[in-house]
């Protein structure tokens, strides 16, 4: 049987710089929204990777006295690193340098030259260095300090050159079109306002190419041109799905499911590359996830940590899946978020040690001690045993429709509903009085508890996969038993499988200054 596939993307990074914080957020958002679909049985692609071309790449090298090639040799490999080292479950890692995709940007632009949709004009407009974008007069300002900004506060020149245009002018009601029988083309709801009501103005060509520099992927059939730059930057995701072979192993992920991006650059995926996409007779991304920005709220982080903006850091510190935690569960998925050291050491604490922590702990313990070690017995079910066991359940499919929306947080909010609800089951069945009273409830308490630790670890997979995966070990659950088809009864735990000895899977953040205790 052929599974349903299931294609979603990153942006692609610039790698003129080392990956920072915003890198790290878009990264494991996908990955968590990435391994809950493969989890869900889906056939799953999860790209990610670094745009190399274009004028930024050039102008850092400039600076720093080396060419936009060793700028990019020397930082691409930090970016595949920092996906190492967040966990992500990436199944590609692409470079717009690389072969593979010079020939499928190529083939695009001929595909869209064969369609009538690029000429050879000649540019002069306000443009953006930073944002890689041209503006219309009306949409740019003079600051005070005499310089003129762009709509995204970026200053602008004034270019004049020969370049080829696409015709983004000639796809205005199509598009129109799209968005409106396509209501779920993008997320969030703002975003596609946005999007909407800056196409409704009516849309100008776009400069494509460049003539001042070589750091792109050169015109096919004028050499004198490279591309620049969203036609090569936004090709990377049909490139690793194999394009332009159609017969290609990949090309049968195509169109994507979900690119996410960040909140500044879904102009460019929701107007740009369907209209690419159309204009080459390409079918187009069925979503575009514009997510919000995150802000550290600048306050100094610890004493131990310098720059808290560096992700590796940021990791080492805290650990992965309280990273991964904190970021998925505080910030709501589109809307932007700031993060602060008492942020994250009270949301992990709170969340991760004390309450999932402490009853696995508690529990494991308890079944290690007066169960022998085995998965205890169980008898007949009362209500409050059936009833958790079913919230875990049900907070399937809550999170399901949460997470085909990108309401990452939603999803999470519900699984750790199961988390609070278990607990208050565990306080209120008080299995260590029962063990005098009535030793055999006792043991139907600990293998409910037990059970319903095995479902939320299941499903708190794809946001603290390590985590999770510990949790599952300690309950001896196999590792080709940790689907979400594994949820329900058929993969309840058998009563006298051996358990490993209990430990704990979230450790406490302590402050370096406690930890020296004094
Ligand atoms: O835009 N918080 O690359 P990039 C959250 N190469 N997300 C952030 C962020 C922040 N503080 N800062 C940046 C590019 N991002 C292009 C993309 S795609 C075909 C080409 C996000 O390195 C940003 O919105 O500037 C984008 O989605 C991603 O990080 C890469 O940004």
């Amino acid at each position: 049987m052929t599974r349903e596939t299931f294609y979603i993307t990153t942006a692609i990074s610039y790698p003129n710089g080392r990956p920072h914080i915003g890198h790290a957020y878009e990264l494991i958002a996908t990955d968590a929204l990435a391994r809950f679909q493969r989890l869900d049985g889906k056939d799953v692609m999860f790209l990610t990777g670094t745009d190399e071309h274009g004028i930024k790449m050039l102008q850092t090298a400039r600076k720093e006295g080396i060419s936009a090639r060793e700028l990019a040799d020397r930082n691409a490999p930090e970016f595949k690193r920092m996906a190492e080292v967040l966990g992500a479950s990436n199944d590609d890692f692409i470079r717009t340098t690389e072969e593979r995709h010079k020939i499928a940007s190529q083939a695009i632009w001929k595909a869209m030259a064969e369609n009538g949709d690029i000429y050879l004009g000649s540019y002069s407009g306000w443009y953006s260095v930073r944002d890689e974008a041209y503006y219309g007069e009306e949409e740019t300002t003079v600051g005070e300090d005499g310089v003129r900004y762009g709509p995204q506060g970026t200053p602008v020149e004034w270019v004049e050159e020969e370049s080829y245009f696409f015709r983004l002018s000639a796809y205005q009601s199509r598009l129109l079109k799209h968005y409106e029988e396509n209501p779920d083309f993008i997320g969030p709801a703002e975003r596609r306002n946005e999007v909407i009501s800056f196409v409704r103005a009516g849309l100008r060509d776009l400069s494509i190419s460049r003539t001042t520099f070589d750091w792109g992927v050169p015109v096919p059939g004028d050499e004198r041109h490279v591309m620049y730059v969203w036609v090569d930057a936004l090709t990377n995701y049909i490139t690793a799905a194999g394009y332009p072979d159609a017969g290609a192993e990949r090309w049968r992920y195509w169109p994507a499911d979900a690119h996410i991006i960040g909140k500044d650059i879904v102009r460019f995926h929701a107007i740009y590359w369907p209209a690419f996409l159309m204009s080459a007779g390409l079918p187009l991304p069925k979503r575009v996830f514009g997510h919000g920005f995150l802000f550290n709220r600048g306050e100094k982080m610890s004493k131990s940590v310098g720059n808290v903006v560096d992700p590796f850091a940021l990791v080492e510190h805290y650990g992965l899946d309280q990273v991964r935690y904190f970021f998925l569960r505080e910030v709501p998925f589109g809307q932007d978020g700031s993060y602060s050291h008492e942020a994250i050491v009270n949301r992990t604490n709170a969340d991760l040690a004390n309450d999932l922590g402490n009853l696995a702990q508690r529990s494991l313990s308890m079944i290690a001690k007066h169960c022998g070690g085995k998965v205890p017995a169980r008898r007949t079910f009362a209500e409050a045993d059936t009833a958790l066991l079913e919230r875990a359940e049900t907070a399937l499919a809550t999170a399901r429709e949460a997470m085909a929306r990108q309401a990452i947080h939603t999803a999470l909010g519900a699984i750790f509903e199961v988390v609070s609800e278990a607990n208050r089951y565990f306080a209120a069945q008080e299995p260590w009085a029962l063990r005098k009273s009535d030793p055999a409830r006792m043991e139907t308490v600990l293998y409910t508890t037990a059970e319903v630790l095995r479902r939320i670890a299941i499903l708190c997979q794809p946001y603290i996969p390590g985590s999770a995966g510990k949790l599952l070990d300690l309950l001896s659950v196999p590792a080709d038993r940790r689907s979400f088809a594994d949820l329900g009864a058929a993969g309840m735990l058998q009563p006298g499988t051996e358990l490993p000895t209990p430990q704990p899977v979230f450790p406490r953040y302590m402050e370096p200054e406690e930890g020296q205790g004094a």
